[in-house]
């Protein structure tokens, strides 16, 4: 086959049998990202870990998808002319142009804006459920974050209970298991983020704001913390160790900061 030839086959039109299985495809791919979703995975998180994770679980499923969704979308959208809409033998220079078309305009500004919208209402809900203060809670710790450490108080065991840290020593941050604790959580001179990334929790600490965060911790077990904001010089070392222990060996805790004479 002469090259010329060759070229025009590869870019004839696809026969009707292709088509229909790729239109078929177009619209079945969502169904089909959809109904995989009966058991989503945690895509780098775990369920169950602590009372927020239930609820930003779905979230951080539920964003994935929509982007699946809308990725595989554009793709489809990409491809589509790229196949089916080839110069062919007979077709004018340029095919009709459609720049100034109102109906397409106002279809593209709508769309992202609907979008947007749905992530912003799913966001929204779940950050009033997480942030919603109450007074249920069994504990009360505060979380003070400080260049370059932190320092963790449990005014339970009297108001010198106070766990500092430093770059060189990270603190340890102990958390009974099951039972509700209220974070108090400030900053003594710029912001800071108190971020534990497997229990999907940040809130920032901000000098002269306090912030709450109320949780249940439901796994016992060591998880590591960090700073997410950027602070200052040592702000990589801004580590501490999250510790759930049972509720027993938490009073424990408690007690040797009283027998310590704080
Ligand atoms: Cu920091």
């Amino acid at each position: 086959m002469p090259p010329q030839r060759a070229l025009r086959s590869i870019l004839t039109p696809m026969s009707s049998t292709t088509l229909k299985f790729l239109r078929g495809l177009l619209f079945l791919s969502p169904a089909l990202l959809l109904t995989g979703c009966s058991k989503v995975s945690g895509l780098g998180f775990e369920e169950g870990l602590t009372s927020v994770n239930d609820q930003s679980l779905s979230l951080w499923q539920g964003a994935w998808i929509a982007a699946g969704v809308v990725g595989v979308f554009t793709l489809i959208l990409i491809l589509w002319p790229a196949f089916f809409h080839r110069l062919k033998k007979d077709s004018p220079e340029f095919p009709k142009q459609t720049q100034y078309n109102i109906p397409i305009e106002i279809l593209y500004t709508i769309i992202p804006f609907i979008i947007v919208a749905v992530l912003f209402y799913f966001t929204a809900k779940k950050e009033t459920v997480i942030s919603a203060k109450t007074d249920t809670y069994k504990h009360e710790i505060t979380v003070e974050g400080i260049q370059w450490s932190w320092q963790f108080g449990y005014p339970e065991a009297g108001p010198a209970a106070l766990v500092t840290g430093t770059p060189a020593q990270a603190p340890v941050l102990y958390v009974p298991l099951g039972e509700k604790v209220r974070y108090t959580i400030t900053s003594n001179d710029v912001v800071h983020g108190f971020w534990i990334p497997a229990f999907m929790i940040q809130m920032q600490n901000l000098p002269g704001v306090t912030n709450h965060l109320e949780f249940t911790a439901k796994k016992l077990g060591d998880y590591p913390g960090r700073c997410n904001i950027l602070c200052g010089r040592n702000h990589s070392q801004m580590l501490f160790t999250v510790r759930v222990v049972t509720p027993a060996q938490y009073q424990a805790y408690l007690e040797t900061f009283k027998g310590s004479g704080a």
